[in-house]
């Protein structure tokens, strides 16, 4: 199949999961061809049968705000038509299910248009009086439409109203890269043997709550000896920080900015900490379960899918950080349960959300919608 992906090429879930999908497409003999404002940040070197295409949005004074969408629409329509696309795969609905539509119109219908959700383009955006009417249109629209869990399915039923069926297409990792590895030596130049290590990973957004990745480790670091690992960047950086001197932990919290490579850092993690309010997925966990670490997490979204409480980690309401942190405790003071854990958190990362499994299953999807058949 000759595939369009559209996607986010920055830092992101979203973006993570489409450049994964379009090199496991192009690993199957897929030609995938991205199209964005910048190459994918995980799309870094060269690989068979993919192509980008970079979006150019033309300066003019009368555009106060640039418009990337018919830009964007405008080079898939171009791409479309140099190689005969069968199938534009949009990633995150707002603006790519909009381009998508607005495309295949301009095609007079050639072009067949798979949007998968992601989870604030509904759960943020979606309820936004600014974005809700344009983004119901956009997913109603899509001649097929994908969910990355079956709560993020269920809850876009409900905002929208939507009749059309909504196929859960879990995210995937590639369990042969996300693996634990050898690391001790990085590790012993980061903390003593007997210092448990913690990890954050996120863009920093109110939604991760990362001011209280902060209160929780705080409750942690007094009654074991602790780092916390902070990988990413994003607007409530400056309260952590401000949190972490607050505190006068400053010694214990070690901020590493935004990290392409992850494997490394979760491999000597213990644990990972995602006190969400919001998570239609939460890739990051998988990531960190797929590497051995378990998770203390919020019970909210798609989480309860991913990380399953009591196996791979607990589960807490968002608000709940005194539990988060005594169940932190619980794991960090118990090396037999954490170990247990982490072989769980792999085993269900393996046999639940592998590649082969999940890309077989968008390839299924693809043929579907080619054949009328959603
Ligand atoms: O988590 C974010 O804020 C980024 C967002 C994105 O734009 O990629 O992530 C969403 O999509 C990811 C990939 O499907 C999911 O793993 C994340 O759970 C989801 N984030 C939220 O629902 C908050």
């Amino acid at each position: 199949m000759k595939v369009g992906i559209i996607c986010y090429p920055s830092y992101g879930g979203s973006g993570v999961v489409a450049t994964e999908l379009g090199r496991q497409l192009a690993a199957r003999g897929h030609f995938v061809h991205f199209i964005s404002y910048d190459v994918p940040f995980k799309l870094s070197t060269y690989e068979a049968n993919v192509t980008f295409h970079e979006v150019d949005i033309p300066s003019y004074p009368l555009f106060a705000y640039p418009p990337y969408l018919l830009a964007l629409a405008n080079k898939v329509v171009e791409v479309s038509r140099r190689y005969s696309l069968d199938i534009l795969h949009a990633h995150y609905a707002i603006p790519h299910a909009t381009c998508g539509f607005l495309a295949r119109e301009v095609l007079g219908g050639r072009l067949k248009v798979v949007t998968t959700l992601h989870g604030t383009d509904v759960t943020l955006l979606g309820s936004n009086p600014s974005f809700s009417d344009i983004i119901r249109f956009s997913i109603e629209s899509s001649d097929g439409v994908t969910a990355v869990s079956q709560d993020l399915a269920r809850v876009t039923r409900e905002l929208f109203d939507i009749r059309s069926p909504i196929e859960v297409i879990y995210n995937f990792v590639d369990a042969s890269r996300f693996r634990p590895l050898e690391v001790e030596d990085l590790r012993s130049r980061i903390c003593s043997p007997e210092t448990r290590v913690l990890v954050h990973i996120s863009n920093f957004r109110p939604v991760k709550q990362p001011v209280a990745v902060i209160d929780i480790f705080h409750a942690v670091q007094q009654e074991l000896p602790a780092v916390l690992l902070l990988v990413g960047d994003g607007p409530e950086m400056a309260r952590v920080q401000q949190r972490v001197d607050e505190l006068g932990i400053a010694q214990r919290v070690k901020f590493l900015g935004k990290q392409e490579e992850v494997v490394e850092i979760l491999s000597l993690s213990d644990l990972m900490l995602l006190p969400s309010t919001q998570e239609s997925f939460g890739l990051v966990a998988l990531e960190a379960m797929a590497c051995q670490v378990p998770v203390i997490a919020s019970r909210v979204g798609g989480l309860p899918e991913v990380v399953v409480h009591g196996r791979a980690g607990f589960l807490y309401s968002p608000a709940d950080l005194e539990g988060m942190a005594q169940g932190a405790i619980t794991i960090l003071s118990d090396p037999a349960l954490r170990e247990e854990m982490g072989l769980h958190a792999r085993a269900i990362a393996v046999e639940k959300f592998s590649a082969d499994e999940q890309v077989a299953r968008y390839e299924r999807y693809y043929e579907q919608v080619l054949e009328n058949e959603v």
